[in-house]
């Protein structure tokens, strides 16, 4: 798994009447204070979202219903997650370009986001993408020098 993404298991309430999962913000499970919420549903199966990386938002991606397959990048290397079970989140850092796939039928995509919505925070052009992810490298390389 890349270094800025991190798949979380998160505690199952589970008894006779079924499944409950909690989550909160600044917590094991969501570790930065959960501004915005947002789902995405009735994706077709030969549909592609995403392509796009965050400057500075981090988020937990839940697939509460039907599974979705994840690709994640954080500029030098590549790792496809598929994302199933109410119980399991994908935590996505800053500068981590991804796309979303192969959603089944019925699946259901909940996101927590540590930001408000902010158009100016997206970068949709993987060159451009590419570019500062190694700038900022050779600035942190520069710095230890
Ligand atoms: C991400 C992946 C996982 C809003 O108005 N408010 C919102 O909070 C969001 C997320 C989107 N929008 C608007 C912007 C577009 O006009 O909804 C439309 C569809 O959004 P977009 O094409 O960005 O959707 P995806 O599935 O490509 O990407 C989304 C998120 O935008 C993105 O942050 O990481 O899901």
């Amino acid at each position: 798994m890349l270094r800025s993404c991190e798949l979380i298991t998160f505690a199952k309430k589970q008894d006779e009447r079924g499944v409950l999962v909690a989550l909160e913000g600044e917590s094991h499970e969501v570790p930065f204070s959960i501004e915005r919420v947002y789902y995405i549903s009735s994706v077709p199966s030969n549909c592609r979202r995403g392509f796009h990386a965050h400057k500075d938002l981090e988020q937990v991606l839940v697939c509460v219903c039907g599974s979705v397959s994840i690709l994640v990048d954080d500029g030098y290397s590549q790792d496809t997650i598929v994302l199933s079970g109410c119980d399991k989140g994908l935590y996505i850092g800053p500068m981590v370009w991804r796309e979303m796939f192969s959603f089944t039928e019925g699946a259901a995509l909940v996101v927590l986001a540590s930001k408000h919505y902010d158009a100016a925070d997206y970068l949709s052009d993987y060159n451009e993408f590419k570019r500062l992810v190694v700038g900022a490298a050779a600035e942190e390389k520069e710095e230890r020098e």
